[in-house]
């Protein structure tokens, strides 16, 4: 973990800027008729959960680039999300995927997190790629395979995730298959969508009474002709179907070039369906990039679908919020440092919308005023106001310098030998 009076010291370094900075934002926001302490209270209470497989260096089809001082296990990428929650007070649990993260004890990795103050948030199964000693493969599909024999291997599998998560006090499994097919002709699309409705709904029957299923669409890939759970309503179809527990999962990169992803949350929150994000942007399809990196506009409107929906009580509560990004380029901690960061800001300047306001102009079809209402709360630097959020979290003023000073790498790097393990995956 990062030493407390490392960040202390930063902090005091970071003071009287990050004081001006404050000052000055407070009495602008003043102006607006905004108090400046509610936000950064809201702020402050937001928490996002950080994906086990994001800790190492991520990969393309072409190769991996690890970087020095990468967490060899489950255990050590614990003791990285340690460090980004000491640095932001915004990471307390970890989203673990199952086998690439099985831990062979789940008492002992689940004291392990709580002794670090983390917790564990939505477990991941995985029936998109064979594991070793798996009697049936999923070349052709899991829950939509033709084989019954197959479709029941995979609901064991996610039967399993459950179980382990229960050990670990999670109480929500999140699924996302790749089931598709390539070519026009290889599977009947009803059929396929039937069996993993079935399927699915099996799993469901199973699962103990508090736990939630989240349903991950994604648009293509790995099936480039027709996926079966491709977009947010065939996501919507299962979860009506399955049962009250079951939602939706949005995953900002599993949507066609173009979408209007805001849209989907405002629809997912009318449905009374809306149970989770995976945050992470992209430039073409699913590239897993730091959030908020190439549209930061994007981010925020989807922000402010949640803001709105949370303030008129359409979302009695925020969905459960998790990172999936794949860190190729970046130190991974540091790219999760600036993750949390973007997110927090996003979601500022969700709260900065004068909604009343706004109201008054769409209700007079005031086009460019509405729009300018938005911009205005976009346009606002909300820098101070989020280090103060993560500052009386008893985290960094600026995280990524605090992580730099630390010496953490440096240290890991000489403590861990270079990974030995496959190269982590994105969902
Ligand atoms: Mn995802």
């Amino acid at each position: 973990m990062v030493d407390g009076t490392v960040i202390e010291a930063s902090n005091r370094a970071a003071a009287d800027a990050h004081r001006r900075g404050l000052d000055g934002l407070g009495e602008q926001l003043a102006r607006r008729g905004v108090e400046i302490g509610a936000v950064i209270e809201r702020v402050g209470a937001f928490e996002v959960a950080v994906p086990s497989w994001a800790l190492g260096t991520g990969a393309t089809r072409f190769g991996r680039f690890p970087g020095e001082g990468e967490p060899r296990d489950v255990f050590e990428k614990l003791d990285d999300i340690a460090v980004i929650h000491c640095l932001t007070g915004a990471t307390p649990r970890v989203s673990l995927h199952i086998p690439w993260d099985e831990p062979d004890d789940p008492p002992a990795l689940r004291s392990h997190a709580a002794s670090r103050g983390l917790g564990f948030d939505a477990v991941n199964s995985n029936t998109f790629q064979d594991q070793s000693g798996q009697a049936l493969s999923y070349k052709f599909g899991s829950l939509a395979h033709a084989n019954g024999a197959v479709r029941r291997q995979a609901i064991e599998h996610i039967r399993r995730v459950i179980d382990v998560g229960s050990s670990l006090g999670s109480s929500t499994i999140a699924i996302w298959l790749a089931d598709g097919s390539n070519y026009p002709g290889q599977a009947n699309l009803r059929n396929s969508f039937e069996r993993v409705s079935d399927g699915l709904a099996n799993v469901y029957e199973g699962m103990p009474a508090d736990w939630t299923m989240l349903v991950e669409h994604k648009a293509y890939e790995p099936a480039f002709y027709a996926t079966v759970v491709a977009d947010w309503g065939s996501s919507l179809m299962l979860a009506q179907a399955i049962g009250e527990r079951a939602m939706c999962l949005v995953d900002l990169g599993h949507h066609l070039p173009n979408t209007n992803i805001e849209q989907v949350v405002a629809r997912l929150v009318t449905a009374g369906k809306l149970g989770g994000f995976h945050f992470n942007d992209s430039k073409y399809g699913d590239d897993d990039l730091t959030a908020g990196s190439i549209n930061p506009y994007q981010l925020f409107l989807v922000f402010n679908e949640l803001a709105d929906a949370v303030g008129d009580g359409a979302l009695d509560a925020h969905p459960a919020y998790m990172i999936d990004q794949s860190h190729n380029v970046k130190d991974p901690i540091e790219a999760l440092l600036q993750t949390v960061s973007n997110l927090q800001k996003a979601y500022a300047r969700a709260l900065l919308v004068q909604r009343g306001v706004l109201a008054q102009y769409q209700h007079a079809n005031d086009v460019l005023m509405a729009e300018e209402t938005l911009k205005s709360a976009f346009e606002t630097d909300v820098s101070a106001l989020v280090a103060e959020a993560r500052r009386c979290r008893g985290g960094a003023i600026d995280p990524v310098a605090t992580f730099r000073n630390s010496g953490y790498r440096r240290a890991k790097a000489e403590e861990r030998t270079r990974s030995r393990h496959a190269p982590p995956q994105s969902l």
